[in-house]
């Protein structure tokens, strides 16, 4: 199952923990962008991030891989202390090859990867053929102008 990864930080050594997803993942990696500093989406004032996408080919369900990624925000001691506030490390799951899901656990493809170049302009570094419910993600990011988005 392949599956396009999201990851995020801009607390303590924000590297390390993007590195700490690449590393967990290593055997299954089927790329891994290149770092991008962005201005903070969402309306909180905070520090800028990292991000990073990588794409996987997993031998699990997306609940399992939900359950994996969740245990690497937990392992960098995530708190969730606001909605969109700043963070040690995201790990979310943008999309799954051949998924579509809503559980309330889980909901793929991530209901707002389309509002946010942080996730699209590093997912089209590593594919530049990528799409989202059906359409072209170059399409999408286009539309959604400069959101201050840097690669490193
Ligand atoms: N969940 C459902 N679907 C998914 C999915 N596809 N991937 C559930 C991951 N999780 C999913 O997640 C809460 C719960 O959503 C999970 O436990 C899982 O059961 P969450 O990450 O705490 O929050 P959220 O409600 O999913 O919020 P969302 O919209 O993902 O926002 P975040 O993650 O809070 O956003 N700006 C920049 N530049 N870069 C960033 O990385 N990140 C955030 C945080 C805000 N602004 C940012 C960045
Ligand atoms: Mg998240």
């Amino acid at each position: 199952m392949r599956a396009v990864l999201s990851t995020g930080s801009n607390m303590e050594d924000s590297r390390a923990h993007l590195r700490s997803v690449v590393e967990e993942f290593s055997g299954e990696l089927v790329a891994a962008s290149d770092l991008y500093t962005t201005a903070p989406w969402g309306g909180v004032e905070q520090d800028d991030f990292l991000n990073q996408v990588l794409i996987v080919d997993v031998d699990e369900s997306p609940g399992e891989l939900l359950r994996r990624c969740q245990g690497l925000e937990q392992a960098a001691r995530r708190v969730r202390a606001k909605r969109w506030g700043p963070r040690t490390l995201d790990v979310d799951i943008v999309d799954i090859e051949g998924v579509e899901c809503d559980s309330g656990e889980l909901t793929v493809p991530h209901p707002r990867a389309h509002l946010r170049a942080f996730v699209l302009v590093p997912w089209l570094e590593v594919d530049p053929g990528a799409r989202l419910g059906g359409v072209s993600v170059r399409e999408i990011a286009a539309g959604l102008g400069d959101q201050g988005v840097r690669r490193l």
